[in-house]
């Protein structure tokens, strides 16, 4: 779908505040109870309007355990907006704020819109931080403030949105430069421009020989084999599954075993993931 402007998003904060939780609620409007722990980073996207304006999120979820946090402090880059999520209920995850922006701050652009997020607030009687202490945290640090639930779904669109209005107010400033990565809208070209062509099929295929690779030529534009890169990238990594290349408990390796799965040998079904905006998992 066409879109003035997309906005990339991190969402970040201590494990287990409720980050997936957050992005799912938004992207697919429904809550899940269990904590299933980001692995890396986990993605997302919705349409919103502002001022009339069709504008994309793309929401990076990113994992909140020590562990992760050198691959991802490498999504901060180019992002426009974030939301640094602590849980009302756990007060060493309002602690640990100050640790979380001064990494944000180092790592992003300077203009980033900040949001800060105390979640959890349907659990009144587990409170461990009051609504004013995050109030005052956000005063001070200069970022603007909400409580969430990711669980009544509590101003969770509000969260989102007013942080896109917050940067599409500096855009209208003059403050964020739109001719940079970090907010103007991606548009793909490749084959459907064969008239421009500067890079032969065949120098693409013999770089793939040389180095092992797969290759194919895909325009984002007319859908051309965009299907087939993505399938046909899932379909290899099914073989090496069934090769036994790939341990398959150690998620590291970028896959994770899902509730359908059954060790009886079923084909599973190959086909597309489902359109929509949700491009993922949270949870
Ligand atoms: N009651 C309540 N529970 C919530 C809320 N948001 C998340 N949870 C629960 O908190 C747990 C952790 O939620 P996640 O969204 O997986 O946490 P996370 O921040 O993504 O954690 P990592 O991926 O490890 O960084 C889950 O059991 C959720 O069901 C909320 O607003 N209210
Ligand atoms: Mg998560």
């Amino acid at each position: 779908m066409a879109y003035a402007y997309l906005f990339k998003y991190i969402i970040i904060g201590d494990t287990g505040v409720g980050k997936s939780c957050l992005l799912l609620q938004f992207t697919d409007k429904r809550f899940q109870p269990v904590h299933d722990l980001t692995i890396g980073v986990e993605f997302g996207a919705r349409m919103i309007t502002i001022d009339g304006k069709q504008i994309k999120l793309q929401i990076w979820d990113t994992a909140g355990q020590e562990a992760f946090r050198s691959i991802t402090r490498s999504y901060y880059r180019g992002a426009a907006g974030a939301l640094l999520v602590y849980d009302i209920t756990r007060r060493d995850t309002f602690n640990h704020l100050t640790t979380w922006l001064e990494d944000a701050r180092q790592h992003s652009n300077s203009n980033m819109v900040i949001m800060l997020i105390g979640n959890k607030s349907d659990l009144e009687s587990r409170r461990e931080v009051k609504k004013e202490e995050g109030e005052a945290f956000a005063r001070e640090h200069g970022l603007v403030f909400m409580e969430t639930s990711a669980k009544t779904a509590a101003n969770v669109e509000e969260a989102f949105i007013n942080t896109a209005k917050e940067i599409y107010e500096k855009i209208q400033e003059g403050v964020f430069d739109i001719n940079n990565e970090v907010t103007s809208a991606v548009h793909f070209h490749f084959f459907d421009l064969e008239s421009r062509r500067e890079v032969k099929k065949e120098e693409g295929e013999a770089f793939a020989r040389e180095h092992g690779l797969v290759f194919m030529e895909t325009s984002a534009k007319t859908a051309a084999n965009v299907e087939e890169a993505f399938i046909n990238t899932a379909k290899e990594i099914y073989e090496k599954i069934q090769e036994g290349v790939f341990d398959i408990n150690n998620e590291a390796n970028g896959i994770k075993i899902g509730p359908q799965h059954s060790t009886g040998g079923g084909a599973g079904s190959a086909g597309g993931a489902g359109a929509g905006a949700a491009g993922g998992g949270c949870c």
